[in-house]
C-alpha cells in the first residue's frame, strides 16, 4: 500500500449490520459422531462476532468518522445454561480484548442457533471487595425457588511478592434471582480451601441443606495437595459456609484427569442416578489438555459415584483444538428437555461456544455400559478381550 495515497474512508456500517444479521440468523446443521452418542453442529452457537454491534461500535459519524470498532471482544465461551419461559438461555462469558470477562444473557427458541443477546451485559452487584475478573457461571434453578448464578470471582493475591503481577485468588461468587433480571449478590463462598473454582449447586436440598460442589485447590493453576471434585453442605446461602468438603471424584495418575478436574454444570436428575458432566485436565508436552467426561452418582447417597465410564466423552476435534487457549473443551451449561433431549453447551479453546445434542437414555447407557478405566494398559486390553469374547458368544 502506498502510504502517500492511502486515505482512510468511512466504513459502510450498513454492510456491518447486514453481516451481523446473517451471522445471528444462520441455521445450524447436525453432524453425527461415529460413536453414536451425540451430534455436534456445524457452527458455533456464539462467538465474539455475535456480540451486538451497539456494544462495540459508536454509530455516530461525528464521533466515529471512520466507523471503527471502539470496544473489542476477544472470546465468547463457557456459558451457563437454563430453560426459562420456554427459551434456551445462556449466560455467556464474554471476554473483552482487555482480558476482563463479564456475563451476558442470550436466548434462543430452539437452542441450536438464532441466539439473541439481551439489551446489555450484566452489571454485577459488588461486595465490599470488588471482583477483578468474573467467569464461568453455572445457572441452577434450586428447589428453594431461586435461580442461582454461581461463578468464579478472581482478585489479585494480597500476599503476592512485589513484582509478582500474576498471583491471584479465585473463589466462588453467588447471585440469585427469581426472574433472571434482578439479581441479589450473596457473600462469596467461605471454605477451608485457599482457592476454589468450578463450584456449582445441587438443585435439591439434602437433609434440609444446600449441597455445594467444589474444586478446592492450593494454588491458582495447580491444585497442589487439593483437587478433585468436592462436595459439602451449606445451611444458608446468605452465609455460604462449607466445611469438611468430601472429594467425591478425585484426580488420578495416568488418567484424563491426572492434573485436575472440575464439575461442569450441576448434575441432571435421572431415574438411574444423578448424571454429572465434568472436565478432566492432563499435562502434555504441548501444554494442558482439557476434555469432558461423564459419571453418575447415587440418587440417595449423592456422594457415591455409581458409574464412571473410562476415558473421555468429548475431546477437542480438529476445528476446536485451536483458539486462545488451545486444546480445551469446557462445559458449564446443559439443558435436559422433557422429551429426553439433552443440549450440551460447551466451549472450545476458551474462544467460542458450541452445542452438542444427545438423549438422556444414550448418556445413561453410556455411563452404565462403558467399561471403567482399569488404570493400566493390560486393564484396557482386558476390557477389549472381554468385548471380543462377548461378541463371539452373541453370534
Ligand atoms: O483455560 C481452560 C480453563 O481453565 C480454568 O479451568 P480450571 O479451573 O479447571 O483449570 C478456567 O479458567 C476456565 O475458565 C478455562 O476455560
Amino acid at each position: 500500500m502506498n502510504r502517500t495515497t492511502y486515505k482512510p474512508t468511512q466504513r459502510n456500517l450498513r454492510d456491518l449490520h447486514q453481516h451481523y444479521e446473517e451471522l445471528i440468523t444462520c441455521p445450524n446443521q447436525a453432524i453425527p459422531e461415529d460413536n453414536g452418542l451425540y451430534f455436534r453442529y456445524k457452527n458455533p452457537v456464539i462467538t465474539a462476532k455475535h456480540i451486538p454491534l451497539n456494544w462495540r461500535f459508536d454509530f455516530n459519524k461525528a464521533t466515529n468518522p471512520f466507523g471503527l470498532e471502539r470496544i473489542g471482544v476477544n472470546a465468547a465461551f463457557n456459558a451457563g445454561a437454563i430453560k426459562w419461559n420456554n427459551k434456551f438461555i445462556l449466560a455467556v462469558r464474554v471476554e473483552g480484548t482487555d482480558r476482563k470477562s463479564y456475563f451476558t444473557f442470550a436466548e434462543s427458541r430452539q437452542g441450536l442457533s438464532h441466539f439473541k443477546f439481551w439489551d446489555k451485559p450484566l452489571y454485577l452487584p459488588q461486595l465490599n471487595e470488588g471482583d477483578t475478573n468474573v467467569y464461568d457461571m453455572r445457572l441452577v434453578a434450586h428447589e428453594d425457588g431461586y435461580i442461582y448464578g454461581i461463578f468464579c470471582t478472581e482478585r489479585k493475591d494480597p500476599s503476592a511478592t512485589a513484582g509478582n503481577t500474576s498471583a491471584a485468588i479465585a473463589n466462588a461468587g453467588f447471585i440469585r434471582s427469581k426472574d433472571l433480571l434482578t439479581w441479589e449478590r450473596l457473600p462469596d463462598l467461605i471454605s477451608d480451601s485457599a482457592q476454589q473454582r468450578n463450584v456449582s449447586l445441587h438443585e435439591e436440598f439434602v437433609n434440609g441443606q444446600y449441597v455445594i460442589y467444589t474444586r478446592p485447590q492450593d494454588g491458582f493453576i495447580e491444585t497442589g495437595s487439593g483437587g478433585g471434585i468436592g462436595m459439602g453442605y451449606i445451611k444458608d446461602m446468605a452465609n455460604p459456609v462449607v466445611h469438611d468438603e468430601q472429594i467425591i471424584n478425585p484426580k488420578a495418575y495416568h488418567t484424563i484427569y491426572e492434573l485436575k478436574n472440575g464439575l461442569g454444570p450441576s448434575p441432571l436428575k435421572t431415574k438411574d442416578g444423578w448424571l454429572h458432566l465434568a472436565h478432566g485436565v492432563r499435562n502434555t508436552a504441548a501444554g494442558l489438555r482439557y476434555v469432558l467426561y461423564l459419571f453418575m452418582t447415587d440418587l440417595k447417597d449423592i456422594a457415591k459415584v455409581i458409574h464412571q465410564p473410562g476415558g473421555y466423552f468429548m475431546a477437542p476435534n480438529e476445528n476446536e483444538i485451536v483458539g486462545d487457549v488451545g486444546n480445551v473443551l469446557f462445559s458449564n451449561g446443559w439443558i435436559l428437555e422433557e422429551d429426553g433431549r439433552v443440549f450440551i453447551y460447551y466451549a472450545s479453546s476458551d474462544t467460542r461456544t458450541h452445542v452438542a445434542t444427545s438423549h438422556i437414555d444414550l448418556l445413561i447407557d453410556y455411563c452404565k455400559n462403558t467399561p471403567a478405566d482399569k488404570m493400566s494398559s493390560n486393564g484396557s486390553v482386558e476390557n477389549i478381550l472381554k468385548l471380543i469374547q462377548k461378541n463371539k458368544m452373541d453370534i
